[in-house]
């Protein structure tokens, strides 16, 4: 017979905590620095993690959430890939007694007893600062002197929550300046590789480009090979803002090829440990923990880049 933690769930007999964790993917540098900072501060922390990769797929976050209910782990944590459509398994999680921690991305529910917490960021909060960034720059971004500041966007995978706050953030910021308009905008899904075909459909049918605005790092860097095999200069001839501050996005920021850059922090591990093993013995946390982070320019990146983590 095993102890039951106060938690509510079944601790293991050893006494560590198990967490199951249903990851996102591997689709960008972000991901992988995340991942990395989950794994390593589990290790530390001596939690033993159940970790699984969903390939940006729904129904596949929801196979390993209901396989960690089977397993009776103490605590369930994940990064919804998407907002909508969970409320059935964190239901069935709920009458397991196990508590469920959302890391990174939000879920749109009206139960927010469905989860303990959200650590993360303030994702509306980083599309204002693109924004803001903009609108302070805005003569300088606009590369054909017309008046005009043609920006197309690259948004991250549909119907997810950075995707959603990110367009949000920015538009309420821009609409303050009527020179400034969104003139093409579609999914690149986060990935290098979708940020550069995207980019290259908007070339082709678009000639007066002035800004890409990529929501992170990864579609940037794709658009910066497209803005390229066009023969165009990526960061002067078509101006940047991305969001992230990965290590590649940073190397790109200080060469001049991207412009700005939002930090939006990976780096969720500490916390997360730290949140579940108040929760499983039954201690109060914050509903909400919002991550700190800041913004750079190629100057700054530059003189951060060697003590860069990730
Ligand atoms: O910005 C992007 C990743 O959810 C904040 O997901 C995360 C986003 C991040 O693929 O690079």
């Amino acid at each position: 017979m095993s102890l039951s933690a106060c938690g509510g769930s079944e601790a293991a007999d050893d006494g560590k905590i198990t967490m199951g964790f249903a990851q996102v993917g591997a689709e960008s540098g972000w991901r992988t620095a995340n991942t990395t900072s989950i794994q390593d501060s589990a290790k530390e922390a001596g939690i033993d993690l159940k970790f699984s990769d969903a390939q940006q797929k729904q129904e596949n976050q929801i196979k390993s959430i209901r396989s960690y209910i089977q397993q009776k782990v103490d605590v369930i944590a994940f990064s919804p890939v998407v907002e909508t459509g969970w409320d059935a398994v964190l239901q069935e999680a709920k009458r397991a007694k196990i508590p469920v921690v959302l890391t990174d991305r939000a879920v749109d529910t009206e139960d927010t007893s469905l989860y303990v917490t959200f650590i993360g960021s303030d994702f509306v909060e980083e599309g204002e600062k693109a924004g803001q960034w903009l609108v302070d720059n805005a003569e300088a971004s606009d590369v054909d002197k017309d008046g005009a500041i043609n920006v197309v966007e690259l948004q991250g995978t549909t119907g997810s929550a950075p995707a959603i706050d990110r367009k949000k953030g920015f538009e309420d910021v821009i609409s303050s300046d009527s020179t400034i308009k969104i003139t093409s905008s579609q999914t690149g899904d986060f990935t290098r590789d979708g940020g550069k075909q995207v980019m290259e459909a908007f070339l082709q049918s678009d000639p007066k480009i002035d800004v890409v605005y990529a929501h992170n790092d990864d579609m940037g860097l794709g658009a910066i090979e497209a803005i390229k095999a066009a023969g165009k200069k990526p960061g002067t001839d078509i101006k940047i803002i991305t969001v992230d501050a990965v290590k590649d996005g940073m190397t790109a920021l200080a060469a001049g090829e991207i412009n700005f850059i939002v930090e939006c922090s990976p780096l969720l591990g500490p916390q997360l440990m730290d949140v579940a093993e108040k929760v499983v013995a039954g201690e109060e946390v914050p509903e909400r923990i919002v991550t700190e982070e800041t913004t750079f320019t190629p100057e700054q990146a530059a003189e951060a880049l060697p003590d860069r983590k990730y």
